[in-house]
């Protein structure tokens, strides 16, 4: 496939608490690095987002006594909210862009689930489905309609962007293979079903041309 001028790769929370080592580590998540940073240099256009929570987020276990991560969840006032291990606490080392990613030409980047009681898997709508990010206008008066998106996680922020991306009417691709999933229970097979009705391709990074 062709890239145009008005495609934008949108690169997920490539951060350090999401790469093994960190607190919420997915698995081979510094393996995609190199790929991530290959693929940048091809789009015109790149967006990185920042998973950025405050301390006492609702989405840490340890806000909320007697509860564990990954396994628990609690009643948010917009639904069921799934909780993990402390990560991305603001201004932290963990919640910077890892190191290694090297996409200098970046034009924007967004921080997400900075709001204490609403987390934020997608990079445009947080977890109410009400409250937006304000990527939607970004993107359209930029005119930039077609998303690419790849990094961490697969099942999660990944899935949730590009799942609400094409909900809004861009068209969405995923780079499969520069993402990689945290895999609670069930948690790929439900993106996968998501993507198939919202009609993302998924993609190889190999099939998009240079
Ligand atoms: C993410 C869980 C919690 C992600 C963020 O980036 O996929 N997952 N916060
Ligand atoms: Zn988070």
């Amino acid at each position: 496939m062709e890239l145009r001028p008005t495609d934008a790769l949108l690169i997920i929370d490539m951060q350090s608490d999401f790469l093994p080592g960190g607190p919420l580590a997915v698995a081979e998540g510094d393996v995609i690095i190199p790929g991530i940073n290959a693929l940048a240099q091809r789009f015109e256009h790149v967006i990185l987002t920042q998973d950025w929570h405050p301390a006492g987020h609702i989405s840490f276990a340890s806000s909320h006594t007697g509860k564990q991560p990954f396994t628990d969840t609690v009643q948010a006032a917009y639904g069921t909210q799934t909780l993990w291990p402390d990560h991305c606490l603001q201004g932290t080392r963990g919640a910077e862009l890892h190191p290694d990613l090297n996409i200098p030409h970046a034009e924007m980047i967004l921080r997400k689930g900075f709001r204490r009681d609403i987390d934020s898997y997608s990079a445009f709508l947080e977890n109410d489905k009400i409250t937006g990010t304000g990527l939607a206008g970004y993107l359209r008066e930029r005119k930039l309609n077609r998303l690419f998106f790849a990094g961490l996680a697969y099942d999660f922020c990944v899935g949730f962007s590009a799942i609400d991306g094409a909900k809004l009417g861009f068209e969405s691709f995923v780079v499969e293979d520069l993402s990689r999933a945290v895999a609670l229970p069930g948690t790929i097979e439900n993106t996968n079903a998501c993507f198939v009705s919202e009609g993302i391709q998924r993609i190889s990074s190999a099939s998009i041309a240079s």
